[in-house]
């Protein structure tokens, strides 16, 4: 066990003050106050925290493949089914606001003609995103691939084809990191124990069935389809037993090593802020915040997984996120030091809502900029806010401004920390004077009304990635 030096927030507050000044007459001050106090902890960040829980205690994290995902930064969510054919939520709405008879039998008109996985990840790549995860199969227990374990799946639709693995390939072809998401309960499948608005008595079910069937189908997933990440979902109902989860994660990871599996396999995921309860006893390599941007973490991995619309199936008129919104939501997830997972909900007819790949066009113009404060960075080493947040790379430190409108910038300078050079990315020179605390003067006009970033060049000496701890 090395030591390294922590550095712990306890006073994080923002002032906004109108500034006078000769060259702009809208000129605001921030001034940044943060508290820091030093102290040690033991942890050994060469060994990534999570991997397969208490009873496979060996079963460790692939490191490669987790600073892979974690240098990624921002990836594509997909949920998608026939159910997009009734414009409801995805599962959800299986005998809520669509009869369960008439939930089960979408699939028999699923006929997305206008489907084009090479399109579908051209759009992906526009928005700057580097990996891909689609719902394989969600809670209604639709498998979106031909399995050799069920009917219930694409190849008995109109359409017939492997959307898939035409999706696999595409990512290929692309080089965008293919992942798959499984919901482990499944409320139409008989062997299930928890039925959800359904009559079928309980009884006439057995998990042991149910269990291989899953199992089998999750070997199909990483076997045929070389799926990177498996995305589960669906642990929370009494069904699932966190000895399921440890048993799954073994079997997932004995297949393929560098396979990454996030925590909700297991049973330590606790409610939507989504991290592990325990990472030595529950299985899992990363945390999954849901709806909610993570708060700043860099002992743990996690990805905030969050909807450009309301719903994570399509739904017509749905009220959309704006691109200043998704923008500032992927810089303080980064800011935060985790990844984020951006949900569209493609349509019945196979196309991607013209207007939500508009939105994703805005934030892959954004990151054509500012793409390098993003990939392969750290969060911190100031902890983010509602204004701003930054983000570090070797002697790089990244002060990502929401601000817009801030004309002079003012954040304690670290402990041993110098400033060599500052730009502003996209163009624009900045002014910067050092004391106890660093005072950056910004140009009147900036590249980016969304928000902009500065770089700071520094002599390398700044609490890194394992220097903070958890606020
Ligand atoms: O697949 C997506 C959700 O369907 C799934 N996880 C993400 C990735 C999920 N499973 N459980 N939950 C989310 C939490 C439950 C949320 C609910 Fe609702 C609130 C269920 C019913 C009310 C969301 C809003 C789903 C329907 C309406």
């Amino acid at each position: 066990m090395k030591k390294i030096f922590s550095l712990f927030s306890t006073f994080n507050h923002i002032f906004i003050a109108p500034y006078a000044s000769l060259s702009s007459p809208l000129v605001v001050v921030i001034i940044l106050m943060l508290t820091m106090s030093c102290n040690t902890s033991e942890t050994d960040t060469a060994v990534p925290p999570g991997g397969g829980g208490e009873a496979n205690p060996e079963l460790k994290t692939n490191v490669k493949a987790l600073q892979n995902f974690q240098d990624m930064r921002f990836g594509m969510f997909v949920h998608w089914g026939p159910v997009s054919l009734k414009g409801t939520e995805i599962g959800w709405s299986r005998g809520r606001e669509i009869p369960i008879s008439e939930y089960d039998s979408l699939y028999l008109k699923f006929n997305p003609t206008k489907f084009d996985a090479e399109e579908w990840i051209r759009i992906a790549k526009d928005a700057g995103m580097k990996y891909f995860v689609i719902t394989s199969k969600h809670h209604d227990g639709f498998s979106l691939w031909p399995s050799k374990y069920t009917d219930y799946d694409i190849e008995n639709t109109p359409i017939k084809r492997d959307l898939l693995k035409e999706m696999q390939q595409a990512c290929e072809n692309q080089d965008i990191l293919f992942g798959t998401y499984y919901s482990v309960l499944d409320w139409k499948h008989p062997d299930y124990t928890t039925r959800y608005n359904d009559p079928r008595p309980v009884e006439e079910s057995n998990m042991a069935v149910y269990k291989e069937y899953l199992f089998n189908q999750v070997e199909e997933l990483i076997t045929d389809y070389n799926t990177n990440i498996i995305w589960f979902d669906g642990q929370w109902e009494a069904s699932w037993t966190h000895e399921m989860g440890m048993e799954l994660y073994k079997h997932c990871r004995d297949l393929k090593d560098e396979l990454l599996i996030n925590n909700r396999v297991d049973k330590g995921f606790k409610g939507m802020a989504g991290m592990t309860d325990s990472i030595a006893k529950y299985a899992g390599d990363y945390g999954t915040p849901e709806q909610r941007i993570g708060s700043f973490n860099n002992q743990f991995p996690w990805e905030s997984c969050i909807t450009i619309c309301k719903q994570w199936a399509w739904k017509p008129d749905d009220v959309m996120k704006s691109p200043k919104e998704c923008i500032h939501t992927l810089i303080k997830t980064v800011g935060g030091d985790g990844n984020l997972l951006l949900n569209v909900g493609p349509m019945p007819d196979g196309r991607i809502e013209p207007r939500q790949v508009e939105v994703l066009k805005e934030i892959g113009d954004w990151l054509d900029v500012n793409g390098e404060a993003i990939y392969g960075t750290r969060g911190g080493p100031w902890l983010p806010t509602d204004a701003w947040a930054s983000t570090n790379k070797g002697k790089k430190v990244y002060l990502h401004v929401m601000a817009t409108e801030t004309r002079l910038l003012q954040l304690p300078l670290l402990e041993g920390m110098k400033i060599k050079k500052a730009k502003i990315l996209g163009g624009g020179d900045v002014k910067v004077e050092v004391d106890r605390n660093i005072m950056l003067s910004l140009p009147e006009e900036l590249p980016s009304d969304y928000a902009y970033v500065i770089e700071l060049t520094t002599n390398g000496v700044f609490p890194s990635l394992e220097n903070i701890i958890v606020n």
